[in-house]
């Protein structure tokens, strides 16, 4: 089975834009870090959860590290877990990036913390949620940064939009995001065509 990277690559990227190969070295001299796909999950349910998604978005790519930025539809999702709790608005970002995986962890909890999440109780509220669902191939049970996301395969708010911008897409272990998503309850979610991301502020 291939991985999200080598479908991304062989396609030229979601949206067919150019994507480094997650095993090509970038540069001239071939000295670059290998690159990577990188998918992260941003979720709010506080506040203007539009705007909330956008500076999460417009943080994640503040600084350099992930390229080839597609932002996916936005969703309107029932909240799934947790205590009773607004509605959220969710997408994915697709991006490549040489950042080591902790690097993009760390870059997504500074968003959230910019945005003044206040962590309680677990599967909580939030103005801002940033999840790495998938870097590149790579399987880790970390608890402090489980690749691939432990739930990300069975939630169609993540598998959905994620589809949308890339619908080769395949989880480690897991299998084809299309064959999940088919699988999962989409019950609850319904795309929002009047709710729009753009990749970047650039
Ligand atoms: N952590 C481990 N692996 C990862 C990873 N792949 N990505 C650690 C991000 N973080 C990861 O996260 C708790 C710890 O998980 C962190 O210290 C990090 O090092 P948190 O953000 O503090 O807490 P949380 O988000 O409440 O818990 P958790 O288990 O990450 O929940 P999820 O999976 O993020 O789910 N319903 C709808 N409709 N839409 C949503 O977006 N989100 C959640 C939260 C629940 N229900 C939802 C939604
Ligand atoms: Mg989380």
């Amino acid at each position: 089975m291939s991985s999200p990277v080598e479908a991304r690559t062989r396609r030229g990227g979601p949206g067919g834009s150019s994507a480094a190969a997650s095993t090509r070295r970038g540069g001239p001299g071939g000295s670059s870090p290998p690159a990577s796909t990188v998918v992260l999950a941003l979720g709010s349910n506080l506040g203007d959860r539009l705007a909330n998604l956008q500076r999460g978005v417009d943080l994640l790519v503040a600084e350099p590290g992930l390229g080839d930025v597609v932002v996916s539809p936005v969703y309107e999702t029932a909240p799934v877990g947790g205590p009773g709790q607004p509605d959220y608005l969710n997408a994915v970002l697709v991006a490549m990036t040489s950042l080591p995986p902790r690097a993009v962890l760390d870059r997504g909890q500074a968003a959230e913390q910019a945005l003044h999440r206040v962590r309680g109780e677990r599967w909580g509220p939030r103005t801002l949620d940033v999840d790495v669902i998938v870097y590149g191939d790579l399987v880790s049970a970390d608890p402090d940064l489980t690749l691939p996301h432990p739930h990300a395969h069975e939630r169609a708010f993540v598998l959905a939009p994620w589809h949308d911008v890339d619908p080769a897409a395949v989880i480690p272990g897991r299998g084809p995001v299309a064959d999940l998503l088919a699988a999962a309850s989409t019950d609850g979610i319904r795309r929002r065509g009047d709710a729009r991301l753009r990749a970047g502020a650039r």
